[in-house]
């Protein structure tokens, strides 16, 4: 019996190289800290993919997370999303936020960063997906941060659901409580504490 034929897409380069096209084309961003700068000013466009080979290229030709100097982030988001609040399709948003402690750094940050893009390009969020946004690693010397944006802080079935997924594919212990927060509050607030809105 003939073998079934492959159900991926393939993107035919001929000679038999193919591409792996993802669901989504992604924007990768990078935010250096100067401070004679307004914010939105810091944020650079580095580059866009659409396939599985050209994200390993990119992430292989990048620094890693934990080699950045604090101040800086890193953000992936899906082409046509800016990652701030002010775009659209963030400004009824949130994000899901993944506080670590100093010496994760060394430990862990490159790890939990991988797997959050890993988790975003490979559409783990199922039939929630549409709703996520792109992922932000903040490099800070208080303790660095990750988070997962998504587009409708109201929406709680996929928030939560969003939320659990993260969570596992992170590896965190059940004893870990991540928060979920509305760009709004995050915005207006007066200290570097959010109120949570939904927890996981
Ligand atoms: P930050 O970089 O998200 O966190 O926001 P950091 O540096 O850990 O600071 P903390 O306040 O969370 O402790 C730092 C500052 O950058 C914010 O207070 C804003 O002034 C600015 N900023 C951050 N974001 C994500 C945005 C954004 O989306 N839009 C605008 N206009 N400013 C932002």
């Amino acid at each position: 019996m003939l073998e079934e034929p492959p159900t991926g897409r393939k993107l035919s380069l001929g000679e038999g190289l193919e591409k792996h096209p993802l669901e989504n084309r992604w924007a990768l961003w990078f935010f250096k800290n100067d401070r004679n700068r307004a914010w939105r000013d810091n944020l650079h466009l580095v580059t866009k993919f659409d396939t599985v080979e050209d994200f390993w290229a990119l992430y292989s030709h990048t620094q890693p997370v934990s080699k950045l100097s604090s101040g800086c982030d890193y953000a992936l988001f899906k082409d046509g999303i800016e990652p701030m609040w002010e775009d659209s399709r963030n400004k009824h948003g949130g994000r899901w936020l993944v506080s670590l402690a100093k010496q994760q750094r060394q430990s862990d940050l490159d790890r939990l960063w991988l797997e959050t893009l890993l988790s975003l390009i490979g559409e783990a969020f199922e039939e929630y997906g549409e709703e996520v946004c792109g992922a932000v690693v903040n490099v800070r010397s208080k303790g660095d941060k990750i988070a997962i944006w998504t587009s409708e802080a109201e929406n709680q079935p996929a928030v939560t659901f969003i939320g659990r997924v993260f969570k596992e594919r992170l590896g965190l212990s059940p004893k870990v409580v991540i928060g979920y927060q509305a760009h709004a509050d995050t915005a207006t607030k007066s200290n570097s504490f959010t109120k949570n809105k939904f927890v996981v």
